[in-house]
């Protein structure tokens, strides 16, 4: 099988004077980041440069660059900062096009209100004062009549620490984000459990040292994280086996000495037979375990019948190719990395599968060792200074008593659910500020979110563009994007504490405003002037550094600042003492924090649901030109990637006798139909039980004009959800579709369904 190259020479067409950096093979093949604008191709270099640094937030990786504007003041480009670990100078090209962001012509230009019109709903253009008056009104009566706790910030992105402020201010404790329970929620309880610490963001997985990678569900090369990504092709160069386990031939798989094409939904088998096998072929690492964990015989016990010939049988994957993936791992231990994922919430029992995966990290003894996770550090940076916080009467766990109780942070689906009336509520939630996330897109079951939408009183969404969810505000702010603005000082773990600065490199478009600025008049409106005593955002800022030894001014001209680790503890020490933060001071591999909460102590199997005749599993995942839903509507993005295909095996596509390029549209096994019809891809590189589709496309709102009906949603037919129990995480893979290659009436009519903002 090969990789599709001609994608690649379309990626490279589209960025003109893009080069080819690095000669490793993923950089030199598949990922050729650009250097230069995709925009402004045309535009000559200017001769005034004047540059100001920033961090992206085309993603989460959070990548820091500088912006240069041309001689008539216009963002001309975005490159990466040379001294940065999360980009190493280099941005990948979503990053490059961000700049799409800035220009893109549909953007929310004004703040919107709600108002009826000749018994038709529609929105009113507004003054900031006119929209921050409906607000506070409306939040002032919510608190009155129901108390501040019942209402919910939902953010994702930069914003959040300022609005969060404002909310704790108002006296609510609920702010939520989508990363947690529909991403790596379950990843961070399971190795909070196992090593008394989470993998964190950016990951601490010591990649470029590695021996041996095993990416186990997690498509590194699609999922373009930068650093994650060079530290990949770096590895590959200097001899690491990649080990890839995915039913899908990803882009990692065809770089990778194994490909494992897993059966969907049975990762725990292989992962306990591998267990098995390092335990009884005694290739884990003994004086690591002996001096580190906890539960080793409990251990072994219960791992006693997960033999590779029983996991065959379950995961088609054969007894020779896990005894020797395991042997592969071994000789490389301690520099071997069972990676963590990111994208965990599929089945349900996600947080057990991580346990796994910790488990078997923990028996190789890589975690705190060079090539497997080091110990990451960062700056402690004060907050700027303000009274305390009211003490809510009620947290979310007071409203969903028993629910999730190992969460590490609140779960933005509960709080979604316990917005819906029903009679066993003791609170709902009355009003939602929503700031950088498109829940209609992002939480799975569509039609529970829209009920809790429908009982809200207050809906507020801060945004940069017209989106699903902006349609059902009843106020709409438009957010400046992040190259017109300043943010909170960008402050992630890593191998050394490492700060950045964002700052506006022009003035906002239109009528935009930063978040900063919309937390603290509405601050004022809410009379919480207290809370936000200081003239703008600079002080702040220059306050908190000048706390760290820096300040503003210099920020404001290097951009990225490294600072020393206090202890020279990056790994850790042979023989070393270690407390770790469990229970019982060691690496449980019995965990003592699930038994008490009456969880398996142990990983145990238990069989998925499978697709029903004429049903395929619908498969989703990351594509190298987008993020999420909210590039999809980006001019130079749109460019590289239009729309989204679904991936069909060739003998799927024979038995329904489809072209390749014909368009689909998709039933689930609940008859919800796409929106949409979908391009498809005939491609052995999918099994025959699945089908595959990037997520984020499929939108709905006709003010995207770029991205209105092209593609499909995965979010519309994900309608049954697998909440894992222990933290409340939504799986999302266990949904089944067929095909339909004729237009069915529902949705010809739902393709005319918009909504309006
Ligand atoms: N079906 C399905 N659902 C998923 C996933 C999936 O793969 N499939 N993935 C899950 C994962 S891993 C995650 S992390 C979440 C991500 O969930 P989200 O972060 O909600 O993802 P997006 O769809 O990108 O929505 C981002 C929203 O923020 C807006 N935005 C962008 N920049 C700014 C800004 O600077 N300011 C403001 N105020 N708004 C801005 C965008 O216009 C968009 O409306 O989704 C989860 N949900
Ligand atoms: N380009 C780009 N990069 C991104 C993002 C983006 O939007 N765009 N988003 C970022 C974010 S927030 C996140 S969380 C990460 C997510 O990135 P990942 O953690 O890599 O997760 P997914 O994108 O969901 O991809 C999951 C992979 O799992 C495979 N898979 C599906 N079912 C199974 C199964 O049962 N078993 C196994 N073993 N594999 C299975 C799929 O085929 C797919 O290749 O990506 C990050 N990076
Ligand atoms: S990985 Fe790409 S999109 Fe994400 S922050 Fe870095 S440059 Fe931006
Ligand atoms: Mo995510």
């Amino acid at each position: 099988m090969k990789t599709n190259r001609r994608e690649f020479i379309k990626i490279s067409g589209t960025a003109v004077g893009a080069a080819a950096i690095g000669a490793s093979t993923l950089t030199g093949s598949l990922f050729n980041w650009a250097s230069g604008s995709i925009l402004n191709q045309s535009v000559p270099a200017p001769t005034f440069l004047e540059r100001t640094p920033t961090y992206c937030e085309i993603c989460f990786w959070k990548c820091a660059g500088w912006v240069t504007k041309n001689e008539d003041g216009e963002i001309w480009k975005i490159e990466g900062h040379k001294d940065d670990p999360h980009c190493n100078g280099r941005l990948c090209p979503r990053g490059t096009g961000g700049v799409g962001m800035y220009y893109d012509e549909d953007r929310l230009k004004q703040p919107l209100i709600r108002v009826e019109e000749n018994g038709k709903q529609v929105f009113k253009e507004a003054s900031w004062e006119e929209a921050f008056k409906v607000i506070g009104n409306k939040m002032k009566a919510i608190k009155e009549k129901y108390g501040p706790e019942c209402m919910a910030l939902f953010t994702h992105g930069s914003g959040g620490k300022f609005l969060g402020h404002m909310l704790k201010a108002y006296g609510s404790p609920h702010i939520t984000a989508p990363s947690f329970a529909q991403c790596r929620g379950p990843r961070e309880v399971a190795f909070y459990s196992t090593f008394g610490e989470g993998v964190l963001s950016p990951e601490r997985t010591d990649i470029r040292d590695t021996r041996c990678l095993v990416l186990i569900g997690s498509h590194i090369g699609e999922n373009m994280h930068n650093g994650q990504v060079q530290e990949m092709s770096e590895a590959i160069d200097k001899g690491a086996t990649i080990i890839t386990v995915d039913p899908r031939f990803s882009t990692a798989a065809s770089k990778s000495k194994f490909w494992l094409p897993i059966k969907p939904s049975t990762d725990m088998a292989l992962l306990l037979a591998w267990i098995n096998v390092i335990i009884t072929e005694e290739w884990y690492d003994k004086p690591y375990v002996e001096k580190y964990t906890f539960g080793f015989d409990q251990l072994t016990t219960h791992i006693q019948t997960y033999t590779p010939e029983w996991a065959y049988g379950i995961t088609s994957i054969e007894p020779k190719t896990i005894r020797e993936t395991a042997r592969e791992m071994a000789n490389a231990a301690p520099a071997v990395i069972i990676h963590p994922g990111r994208h965990v919430t599929w089945y349900g029992d996600d947080t057990q599968r991580l346990r796994a995966v910790a488990i078997l990290n923990a028996l190789l003894g890589s975690w705190g060792r060079r090539g497997g996770f080091y110990f990451p550090d960062k700056v402690s940076v004060p907050d700027f200074p303000h009274p305390p916080y009211p003490e809510p009467k009620k947290t979310w766990r007071d409203l969903m008593p028993g629910k999730y109780n190992l969460a590490t942070e609140i779960v933005s689906n509960g709080i979604c659910d316990a917005t819906i009336p029903s009679p066993e509520a003791a609170c709902n939630f009355k009003g939602w500020i929503v700031n950088g996330t498109n829940l209609i897109h992002t939480l799975p079951d569509q039609k529970k979110t829209l009920a809790a939408i429908e009982a809200l009183e207050l809906l507020v969404v801060i945004d940069t563009m017209p989106m699903e969810i902006t349609g059902y505000a009843d106020v709409i702010l438009p957010e400046c994007t992040y190259l017109e603005r300043y943010d909170a000082i960008r402050n992630s773990p890593h191998r050394e504490p490492v700060i950045s600065l964002r700052m506006p490199a022009t003035e906002p478009k239109y009528n935009s405003k930063p978040d900063w600025w919309i937390a603290k008049e509405l601050g004022k409106e809410l009379g919480l002037d207290a809370y936000f005593q200081y003239k703008d955002i600079e002080e702040v800022l220059d306050w908190e550094l000048k706390q760290i030894g820096s300040s503003l001014a210099e920020m404001q001209k290097i951009g990225v600042k490294k600072f020393n680790r206090e202890y020279d503890d990056l790994y850790l020490i042979d023989g070393q003492d270690f407390e770790f933060n469990t229970n019982t001071g060691k690496i449980e591999l019995y965990s003592t924090e699930m038994a008490n909460n009456g969880f398996d102590p142990m990983p145990v199997y238990t069989p998925h649901e499978q697709p029903p005749a004429g049903f395929y599993r619908l498969n989703y995942g990351r594509a190298p030109a987008h993020t999420f839903s909210r590039t999809s509507n980006n001019p130079n993005l749109v460019d590289i990637m239009p729309e989204n295909e679904l991936w069909v095996n060739p003998k799927v596509a024979k038995q329904w006798g489809i072209k390749n390029g014909q368009y689909v549209w998709l039933k689930n096994q609940d008859e919800i139909i796409s929106s949409f019809s979908i391009k498809v891809r005939i491609t052995e590189r999918i099994r025959w039980d699945s089908v595959y589709m990037a997520h984020g496309f499929g939108h709905s709102n006709k003010k995207l004009t770029r991205a209105f009906g092209k593609g499909a949603s995965d979010t519309e037919l994900i309608s049954n959800v697998k909440i894992d129990p222990i933290m409340g995480g939504t799986g999302m893979r266990s949904n089944f579709v067929t095909l339909l290659t004729k237009l069915p009436e529902k949705a010809a009519s739902e393709t005319e369904k918009t909504v309006e903002s």
